[in-house]
């Protein structure tokens, strides 16, 4: 065996070279990787010894793709260019092995050798598109070549990985081998090689796929066409398309020039730097930072939800999709009923779209237990409430759960606003107890609000992180405060469109701004969509907001068919010359002098204060970081993912600025906008959130 380097092995198999890059975690490509490629392909190739090279990685994936934390940075070490010239310019057959996954780099390295085996298991992809990129290492000429221009753009637009099985369909693959066995595989593949003199086969040289689709523009602008909304506001899939294009219309050559500067185009953007940012975010929000992995979890069997409404009956399906016995208790017999039939039809509407069986439907129905006995909970390890928000009737409920629940079963509230530790006070076991805050429908919405009492114990919160992961949340630990991160968050914003449409704006202006900005709708929309009347009651209403006279008029939102907006029978809006009336006559009254507000108002007044509730959240420990605050609007609430969150924008246009015009702000219309201590700080520090 010889060492190339820190990273790669050379080893002799007979007349075969096997060169080995172990680089863990997941053998990105890093300098020392590609170094790795690059040193040992060209001494396999020069030594005589060899006819042969086969290329595998030790640890649990093949090349998952470039080190995504290098980007942005000097590159140093070897270039593709020499690494594409080692393998695919090697004399000698190369054979890529793969096992785990072969993503991004990793693939397009894989596509630089002349042949792929790979075991079952393995999956292959172009995930660029995820992070804001697109394919930088030859993806998107290679890829068309094997598997067609269709094919090659599903994948490199949908970034999702697809199996060995398929890729092996596709040409991606030349072989699979058995589960396990994969060195010994490749290995048997080169000799075949060897012994029955294959020639090179060069990806780059296979034109018959491209050539079917050369001088048909109209396949470009139609996959154009059907993706456009899917990509609202993204970038990179322009490109994307552009360079597949290239592979068709241009020499090989060119088309990699054309992928390569594209591609570096994308590496410093807003939108990149954005999504690069959540991929690592999305891995940070699970650790704890006083909670350590090998904290002890305790077993979950089955789980007790209280409330068949619509969040119990969602937040039930969950745990029946991942195989959790669900028991679920109302109060009235007509209720239980609506609750289940709900939760069938659901599940029934998911098979007629084909994703799942009609037996899968009967198998998740029957891990639901119905009943209208809370005693039915006993036997459960996690019991969730979800009843309307009202203290008292919440209090009650728990007292009642600590005496039925068995000892060591865990009481969550799945509560927007109310004071866990409140709740929790009422028990004999608050260490027991925690808030399990899902985003509606429970069932769709990947968010999940761990909050954390001040009384909750260690395995309790270790164990509903773990929790969430198996049921497929994604999950922020959040602290004790009213709304937790995101609806407190939310509260800065809806006040301020409140104001704007009283100042001068209408609703569908602020929406318009929001939904610009890349959300998926305005504050006004939403309303609507959820209904005016939630938290609203006819006797108490007093005429003092929009909102008030909107109910009395019996104008709910889209239920109704009107709310802010007019609503047609397909539930599409039309801005609402009542509302602009009600509206108007309402600042009347209240001696409001209108004027002209621009878009970046609305942008900033709805934004701004955003943020700096966030510093605040901050400082008060109530997130453990900016970046899940930032993963909570991104996945509760639709933020664009190209925006990287509020707190990542808030480093993206500078702290400063945005310090700058609360300020501003605070001087013209006063409290709302004083700036949160934190912010000052991190101004003065001049920090970044991201670095705290
Ligand atoms: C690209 O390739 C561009 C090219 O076209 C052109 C240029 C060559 N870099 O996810 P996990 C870390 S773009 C750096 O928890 P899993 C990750 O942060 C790239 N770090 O494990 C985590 O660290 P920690 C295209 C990476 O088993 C640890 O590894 N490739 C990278 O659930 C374990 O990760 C991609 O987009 C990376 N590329 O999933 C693939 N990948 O332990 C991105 C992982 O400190 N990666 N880390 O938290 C993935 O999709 C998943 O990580 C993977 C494993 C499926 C591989």
């Amino acid at each position: 065996m010889t060492a190339i380097n820190a990273v790669t092995d050379l080893t002799r198999e007979g007349d075969i070279a096997v060169i080995t890059i172990d680089s863990p975690p997941v053998n990105a490509l890093s300098a020392d990787v590609r170094n790795g490629l690059r040193d040992g392909a060209r001494q396999a190739a020069a030594d005589p010894a060899f006819k042969a090279i086969v290329l595998i990685c030790a640890g649990r994936t093949f090349i998952a793709g470039a080190d995504i934390s290098e980007f942005g940075k000097p590159s140093q070490g070897a270039t593709l260019q020499e690494i594409q010239d080692a393998l695919e310019g090697s004399p000698k057959p190369v054979i890529a092995a793969l096992h785990g996954t072969a993503l991004g780099g990793g693939f397009e390295v894989a596509l630089m050798c002349h042949y792929r085996v790979a075991v079952p298991s393995a999956k292959v992809g172009l995930p660029e598109i995820k992070l804001g990129l697109m394919p930088g290492a030859g993806g998107t000429q290679r890829l068309p070549r094997l598997a067609g221009v269709e094919n090659a753009l599903n994948l490199i637009l949908s970034g999702t990985p697809f199996g060995a099985k398929q890729a092996l369909e596709w040409n991606a693959v030349d072989a699979l081998v058995e589960e396990g066995k994969l060195r010994e595989g490749a290995i048997a593949f080169a000799r075949k090689l060897i012994d029955t003199h294959m020639p090179l086969r060069r990806i780059r040289d296979l034109n018959d796929k491209i050539e079917a689709v050369r001088g048909k523009p109209e396949i470009f602008d139609k996959i154009r066409k059907e993706n456009a909304r899917k990509f609202r506001g993204f970038e990179a899939w322009k490109s994307a398309i552009r360079a597949v294009q290239a592979a068709v219309d241009l020499p090989f050559d060119e088309g990699m020039k054309l992928e390569r500067q594209a591609f570096l185009d994308l590496v410093p953007s807003e939108q990149s730097r954005a999504q690069r940012y959540v991929f690592f975010a999305e891995r940070k929000v699970w650790k704890v930072a006083d909670v350590s992995d090998d904290t002890p979890t305790l077993p979950i069997k089955n789980v007790g939800v209280i409330g068949a409404g619509t969040m119990g009956g969602g937040i039930s399906m969950n745990f029946l999709n991942a195989s959790i016995p669900v028991t679920i208790v109302e109060t009235a017999q007509a209720a239980l009923d609506r609750g289940l039939g709900t939760i069938r039809r659901n599940y029934e509407n998911t098979a007629k779209k084909g994703r799942l069986t009609q037996a899968d439907v009967e198998t998740r129905m029957g891990l639901l237990s119905p009943s209208l006995d809370l005693t039915a909970l006993t036997d459960c390890d996690l019991i969730i409430e979800a009843v309307f928000e009202n203290m008292e009737l919440k209090k009650e409920i728990f007292r009642k759960l600590d005496k039925i629940a068995k000892p060591g079963a865990m009481l969550a509230s799945n509560t927007s606003y109310l004071d866990i530790d409140e709740i929790a006070s009422v028990t004999s076991r608050p260490d027991y107890v925690l808030g399990m805050h899902f985003f509606s429908p429970a069932n769709v919405m990947r968010l999940l609000e761990v909050v954390r009492g001040k009384k909750t114990a260690k395995p309790v919160v270790a164990t509903v992180m773990k929790l969430a992961r198996k049921i497929g949340k994604i999950a922020a630990l959040v602290g004790v405060c009213h709304g937790f991160v995101g609806n407190r968050m939310l509260a800065q914003r809806q006040r301020e469109a409140q104001k704007l449409i009283l100042e001068g704006a209408m609703p569908w202006d602020v929406d318009r701004v929001i939904y610009d900005f890349g959300l998926p709708m305005g504050p006004f929309a939403m309303s609507d969509l959820a209904g005016l009347d939630i938290g609203w009651s006819k006797e108490t209403s007093k005429s003092a907001s929009i909102r008030d006279i909107l109910c009395e008029m019996d104008r709910r939102g889209q239920k109704t068919g009107a709310g802010f907006y007019d609503y047609d029978e397909a539930r599409n809006s039309k801005p609402s010359p009542v509302v602009e009336k009600i509206i108007l006559d309402f600042a009347a009254k209240k001696g409001i002098n209108r004027r002209n507000i621009s878009d970046q108002e609305i942008l900033e007044r709805c934004i701004y204060p955003m943020i700096n509730e966030g510093a605040k959240i901050l400082d008060e420990g109530m997130a453990q970081r900016a970046s899940d605050i930032d993963i909570v609007w991104i996945n509760g609430y639709g933020w664009p993912v190209y925006r990287g969150g509020p707190m990542f924008y808030a480093d993206l246009i500078g702290p400063e600025k945005v310090l700058a015009k609360m300020k501003e702000f605070e001087a013209t219309m006063g409290e709302d906008f004083k700036p949160a201590a934190l912010l000052e700080k991190v101004v003065a520090e001049k920090k970044r959130f991201q670095d705290l």
